[in-house]
């Protein structure tokens, strides 16, 4: 059976790690602030996803925090869910040729297109994700729930700073999503919060360890809701 198949992770290589949520909640932001903090410690690339061009992948090197050709970037065409958990070549070719090209990593962040609330990363693509929404989407967001919302490995409520300005009650919204997450964990994030920085790249420390050791089996969160293709 190949490789990618096997929902076991293999330690022998870098860990793999998704990051999925609506447009604009802050996903390439995180990646950079990944990459910001974390570049000392480990050795890390990217793979991005968009619709039509390689604008994330191309912030992400404008940020200047990993070297340019660590971050690739998929062009997924018109579903761009379809990339990260229909068919994943593409997305497992860019992750292979970077596995290859800067050998050893130890993690490849994949960022996905974000065009819908509900997709996720499927286990054949990424060992463990990270779902992230927005206290500006509202306060209801965590509590509607979701596949995303209900079991990825990590649920990020961002942009904390904003709460007060959109009427938002923090709080509340973590509550509403442990209701939910059956004691998966949610972290409230800021890229201005310092502390909350330091609590994500402490969950990515402790992702790396377990991935390294073989007790990691990446979780399939389980598919988007029922959508129309529209062809031609
Ligand atoms: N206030 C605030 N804005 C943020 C934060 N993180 C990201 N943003 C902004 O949100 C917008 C969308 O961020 P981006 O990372 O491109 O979102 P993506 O579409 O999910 O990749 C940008 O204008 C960011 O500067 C945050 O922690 N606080
Ligand atoms: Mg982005």
């Amino acid at each position: 059976m190949p490789e990618h198949q096997h929902h076991r992770t293999a330690a022998s290589r870098p860990l793999r790690l998704g990051i999925a949520g609506p447009v604009g909640t802050g996903k390439s932001t995180l990646i950079a602030t990944l990459c910001a903090q974390l570049a000392d410690e480990l050795e890390l690339a990217v793979v991005t996803n968009d619709i039509y061009t390689d604008e994330d992948a191309r912030m992400l090197r404008a940020a200047g925090v990993l070297p340019v050709e660590r971050i690739r970037a998929v062009e997924t065409g018109a579903c761009p869910h379809t990339a990260i958990r229909d068919d994943v070549t593409a997305n497992l070719i860019a992750v292979e040729d970077l596995e290859h090209a800067f050998a050893p990593l130890d993690v490849v962040l994949v960022e996905s297109g974000g065009d819908n609330l509900t997709a996720t990363f499927s286990p054949a693509l990424v060992d463990a994700q990270i779902f992230c929404i927005d206290v500006a989407g509202g306060g209801d967001v965590a509590r509607k729930g979701g596949p995303g919302i209900e079991r990825a490995d990590l649920l990020v409520i961002n942009k904390t700073d904003l709460a007060a300005h959109v009427d938002v009650d923090v709080a509340r919204m973590i509550e509403d999503a442990a209701s939910v997450r059956s004691g998966l964990p949610t972290l409230a994030l800021s890229r201005a919060d310092q502390a909350s920085v330091g609590d994500l790249c402490k969950w990515v420390h402790h992702l790396v360890a377990e991935h390294r050791s073989g007790a990691r089996t990446a979780v399939d969160p389980g598919p988007m809701a029922p959508h129309v293709h529209r062809h031609g």
